[in-house]
């Protein structure tokens, strides 16, 4: 849990965290080498892959071109058991706790788990909960639950501390990718300050401030994808 144990030991220290996401359907692999070094050269300090529904087999390679090229540790970040991959270093462990579709409380987990015990990666236990944003996500999408109401705070809260006391390692407060709006910073703030264990904060965060913001009312891991994906330079503004 050796991954795990940076994470707390960053929390701890109150260093930030930032990952980039990857989504395999994305990304071409003859440019790959570019993307990767702008990764490299970015304050990222985690890579993600994933997303709701991959259809590419290229997620291998991929992250094997990455770790060629790249120290960063790369956690999958998967839409269901089909996106497992040895060749990453961890795994959110998703339960999508703000939903009640049993396939993605549980159903997914059962069939992963084998397949995992057959892997070196780290699995980290992750509440991950979507949060209403504007418009319908693909996380919505894909698996069929409705988000947490984006004013509800006490909600939001209670289900962050449900998945904290069922022994989550990460609470992970999700927008969805490409959201109109990213997760309320007071909804951030109230979440963090009543758990003890991480919080990931990702979805529509779109600039440099968002980040900020985010990192300001207690997230300790954001997660950008969009932005960086339509600009790679992204980070260098
Ligand atoms: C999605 O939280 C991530 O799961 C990132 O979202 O693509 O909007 O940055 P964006």
């Amino acid at each position: 849990n050796n991954l795990y144990s940076q994470i707390i030991k960053a929390k701890t220290n109150n260093k930030k965290l930032l990952a980039i996401l990857l989504d395999p359907d994305k990304i071409d692999l003859n440019t790959v080498a570019g993307l990767i070094s702008k990764i490299d050269q970015s304050p990222a300090t985690h890579i993600f892959i994933g997303g709701s529904q991959v259809t590419t087999n290229i997620q291998d390679e991929l992250i094997i071109q990455i770790k060629q090229n790249c120290d960063l540790p790369i956690f999958l970040f998967p839409g269901n058991p089909s996106q497992i991959s040895d060749k990453a270093d961890a795994i959110l462990f998703l339960s999508l706790i703000s939903g009640r579709n049993p396939d993605f409380l549980i159903e997914h987990q059962v069939k992963a788990a084998p397949i995992l015990k057959k892997t070196q990666l780290e699995v980290i236990s992750t509440g991950y909960i979507l949060i209403e944003s504007g418009t319908e996500t693909a996380v919505e999408r894909v698996s069929k639950t409705k988000p947490l109401n984006r004013n509800n705070l006490d909600l939001a809260l209670a289900t962050a501390q449900a998945g904290e006391m069922l022994g989550n390692k990460l609470i992970y407060l999700e927008a969805g990718s490409g959201a109109k709006q990213a997760v309320p910073l007071e909804m951030i703030a109230l979440v963090a300050q009543n758990i003890e264990i991480p919080l990931l904060v990702g979805g529509g965060i779109v600039d440099l401030q968002g980040i900020q913001n985010a990192y300001d009312s207690g997230a300790d891991l954001v997660i950008i994808g969009t932005a960086f994906e339509n600009d790679n330079n992204f980070f260098n503004a």
